[in-house]
């Protein structure tokens, strides 16, 4: 297995982001195209409306779709440049196995015999420990069809319990917190109410950055009149653009949003015909801030009590209002009471499910949404279904064609998957659309666990840090080459097209699956022929279900820009119906499946859940070894590992590498001025790199974007922490100190190659 020593330099020569070529460079962009593919951006979460330029075999640019309705032709410099992964040069385009002797430790070798030695492990591994012995690790980059897919592919040919997915480092405290409060885990409301209120609360997320679309939407509020409050330890691109920035320091949100409900409180500020009418647990909730007055709220959060008067004044007095938060406020040991805390303040003020009242989080991966509605997550069932339910079981077993005993319990999340891998119960793993040694904390533990792990297979498009560790890698595909559907943060369920096929031996995703299927001998059930048809079985799978896609069709999809689930394809007494969609759930005679007609809330009685959240300060707090918070998240031109953008030219050159962010103050107390090389460094291992003297940030916090490996992983820093419930990382605060430091020597190795 390789060390950490032997991905250096070379490593990071092939993949780091200091050798920025511009892919795609011998296209001729000014050629006409053969077509246009209308499509959807393969990054992030808003799913961006793209016509892709085609000519023969190869993309080569694209065209705004100014028609479809979320982003009207509007891209962010990664939509923008996203073409320009389709023909690189890195491009995987065979199966490779692990071969110690060849300077890129890899050789080339014909997919069948790389199927049939996967088969052939994944044989060996579970008749000598058990089928759990081998896990599955998925993706939500990948179509709903492929997620979908592979839950089926582990629980079915695998018979394994233990598989999970990346959207675990993502969604899932937000994902907990909306089915303990409404019963439902999606956005309560289409992007187009946010112009519509007057209040926009915004906790934990940097828009302008990582939601950029969504910020136009803001914008437009703003023209409108709203008051927009943001709650971010630092001053991103949109707060400047905000009335009311409260600087929050990390891992206090849950004493915030406590502190706001109790001034709704004491200034009588809330809605009580909703609060009584649709709404259960709201007096055990007031009790439970009672203590929260603004000095306290300020001692806590560091936001100046003036402030935290302002905020709530503004929002309990509004008309109408809509709260979004991201994992700046989700990335927490916390995460879950954290999400409850602001749904909180939400109900106390009854503007949701109306025009213009509404709230979200804002999801995160290209198919966060529909990424974790299918049943790659280790709980969950296709249609959001509850794996440990027999009435769920009995449905899925049936749809899968067996027995419900045979189906496997839930298993565990996907660090606890690798901590498996410690105690020897896990000993085979396949990846797919997760490159975990970049992207989990404490990334020392998940190199160890890599390297220990018996039979090791990758399925990706581009050379990760992680299948580095492979035995074998796959060559997937990537977004255009194959067709499906996605969900969107709105909670729209839209339609991927092809525009090309995937070059060499690359295969789409699903078929790779089912190649293994048939090799190990278990096929039945993996004989799909296309996308379409795992749609279809996914619809009827997901039928009573909440995520309820039975009518849902590509054809829908394609002359409605999309459709909103739930949307059943019948009647609650069967009867055939040609459903519209729920753009605005919680809406009073909306598509209700639990319900039932009592109510618009996901819960037999049809109301709300008010949840006492009380706040609790971060695993790791700062103390006299450790005295700064590092936080971490993203920069706009980079994508989550970085696997794809640090291959994309242009998107390198607008942000290269880590730069750690501090504030004037910290900086002068270290002797560090802008440009100097930082260390930082916690308990668990130690990142050097450039600053960025910023007075955007508050001077007890430091922050460092996550999305380069190696040596300039920030994850060799962070903590494992991870909340009870979600078991979502607490990304968003360790305790570290930070010092002046010397360029490292990587660097200067790095620049004598180029
Ligand atoms: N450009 C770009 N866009 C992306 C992505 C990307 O990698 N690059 N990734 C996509 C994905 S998968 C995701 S999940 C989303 C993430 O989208 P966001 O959550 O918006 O992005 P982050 O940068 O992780 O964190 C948001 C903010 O949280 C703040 N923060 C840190 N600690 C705290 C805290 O304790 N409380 C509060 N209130 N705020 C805090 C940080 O300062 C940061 O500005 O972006 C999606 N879009
Ligand atoms: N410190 C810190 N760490 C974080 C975060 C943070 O804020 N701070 N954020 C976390 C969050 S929110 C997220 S979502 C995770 C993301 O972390 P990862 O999921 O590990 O990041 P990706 O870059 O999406 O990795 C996906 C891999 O799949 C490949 N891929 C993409 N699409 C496809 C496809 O369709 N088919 C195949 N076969 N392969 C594909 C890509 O090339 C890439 O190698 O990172 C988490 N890590
Ligand atoms: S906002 Fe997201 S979906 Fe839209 S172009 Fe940018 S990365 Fe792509
Ligand atoms: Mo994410």
């Amino acid at each position: 297995m390789v060390t950490e020593a032997q991905m250096t330099p070379e490593l990071l020569a092939k993949f780091g982001p200091l050798r920025a070529y511009q892919s795609g460079e011998r296209l001729d962009t000014s050629v006409d195209p053969d077509r246009i593919v209308k499509t959807h951006c393969c990054f992030c979460g808003q799913q961006c409306g793209i016509q892709l330029k085609v000519k023969g075999n190869s993309v080569i640019g694209f065209e705004p779709w100014t028609d479809f309705p979320f982003n009207k032709g509007m891209l962010c410099p990664k939509g923008i440049r996203r073409y320009l992964q389709n023909s690189h040069h890195d491009r995987l385009t065979a199966a490779h196995f692990r071969d110690p002797t060849r300077p890129d430790g890899f050789r080339a070798v014909p997919y069948t015999n790389a199927i049939a030695r996967v088969a052939s492990e994944i044989q060996r591994i579970q008749s000598t420990y058990g089928n759990d012995a081998f896990g599955v690790l998925g993706g939500a980059s990948m179509t709903t069809e492929k997620c979908y897919l592979l839950g089926k592919f582990a629980r079915v040919c695998l018979k394994t319990r233990y598989i999970d997915y990346n959207g675990r480092l993502c969604m899932v405290s937000a994902g907990v917190g909306n089915k303990k409060a409404f019963g439902i885990d999606r956005a309560g409301n289409p992007t187009s109410d946010i112009p519509l209120a007057d209040v926009i609360w915004i906790g934990g997320a940097n828009v302008a950055e990582c939601a950029p679309i969504t910020t136009s939407y803001i914008w437009e509020a703003r023209e409108n009149g709203a008051r927009i409050i943001n709650v971010d330890p630092r001053i991103t691109p949109l707060a400047r653009t905000c009335d009311l920035v409260l600087p929050i320091k990390p891992g206090r949100d849950a004493a915030l949003y406590a502190g706001i409900l109790h001034l709704m409180i004491e200034n009588d500020w809330l809605d009580h015909d909703f609060i009584e009418n649709h709404t259960v647990g709201f007096d055990v909730v007031a009790a439970s801030v009672k203590d929260w007055n603004p000095r306290k709220t300020a001692e806590v959060t560091g936001i100046a009590e003036k402030a935290i008067r302002q905020a709530a004044e503004w929002w309990g007095t509004a008309k109408t209002s809509y709260l979004m938060h991201a994992r700046g406020m989700e990335q927490h040991s916390h995460g879950v009471i954290n999400v409850l805390s602001a749904i909180n303040i939400v109900l106390a003020s009854g503007r949701i499910g109306r025009p213009g009242c509404g709230y979200s989080t804002i999801t995160g991966q290209g198919n966060g949404q529909g990424g974790r509605e299918h049943g790659q997550k280790a709980d969950q069932l296709p249609g959001a279904r509850d794996i440990e339910n027999p009435e769920h079981r009995k449905h899925i077993a049936a749809i899968w064609d067996i027995r419900e005993e045979e189906l496997p319990h839930a298993g565990v999340d996907c660090y606890e998957l690798l901590r498996k891998v410690e105690t020897g119960e896990i000993r085979g793993l396949l990846c797919w659309s997760f490159n975990p040694f970049v992207s989990l904390p404490d990334s020392d533990f998940v190199r160890r666990m890599l390297e220990k792990l018996e039979f090791f297979v990758c399925i990706d498009f581009f050379l990760s840090e992680t299948c580095r560790f492979a035995d074998v890698i796959l060559p997937g595909s990537q977004h255009e080459e194959d067709e499906g559907t996605v969900c969107s943060t709105e909670g729209r369920v839209i339609k991927i097209n092809k525009a090309v096929d995937p070059p060499g031996d690359a295969k789409p995703d699903w078929r790779i699956l089912q190649d293994i299927a048939q090799a190990l001998g278990r096929e039945h059930g993996f004989t799909f022929e296309n996308p379409r048809a795992i749609f279809e079985e996914l619809r009827r799978a997901s039928a009573g279900g909440i995520a309820d896609y039975s009518g849902i069709t590509y054809e829908k999809i394609e002359s409605r820009y999309g459709v909103f689930w739930p949307c059943p394809a019948t009647d609650r007494d069967g009867k055939p119906i040609d459903h519209p969609g729920t753009p605005r759930l919680f809406e009073p005679g909306s598509w209700n499946p639990v319900a039932k007609g009592a109510g618009p809330f996901y819960f037999p009685d049809g109301k709300a859940h008010f949840n006492v959240a009380s706040y609790a300060p971060p695993t790791e707090d700062v103390d006299a070894d450790y005295p700064v918070i590092l936080t971490t998240g993203r920069t706009v031109n980079m994508f989550l590992s970085g696997n794809q953008t640090r291959r994309i030219g242009p998107l390198v050159d607008q942000y290269p590498d880590p730069l750690l962010e501090l504030h004037p103050v910290l900086a002068q107390k270290h002797g560090i001025v802008d440009k100097d090389w930082v260390t930082v460094e916690s308990r668990r291992g130690a990142l050097t790199v450039q600053c960025q003297v910023v007075t955007t940030i508050r001077p007890d916090v430091v922050f460092v974007p996550y999305h380069w490996g190696g040596a300039k992983s920030v994850n060799r820093v962070t903590i494992s922490a991870q909340d009870p419930i979600s078991k979502i990382p607490e990304y968003k605060v360790c305790a570290v100190r930070i010092c002046k430091a010397e360029e490292p020597e990587y660097t200067k190795r790095l620049e004598s190659q180029q």
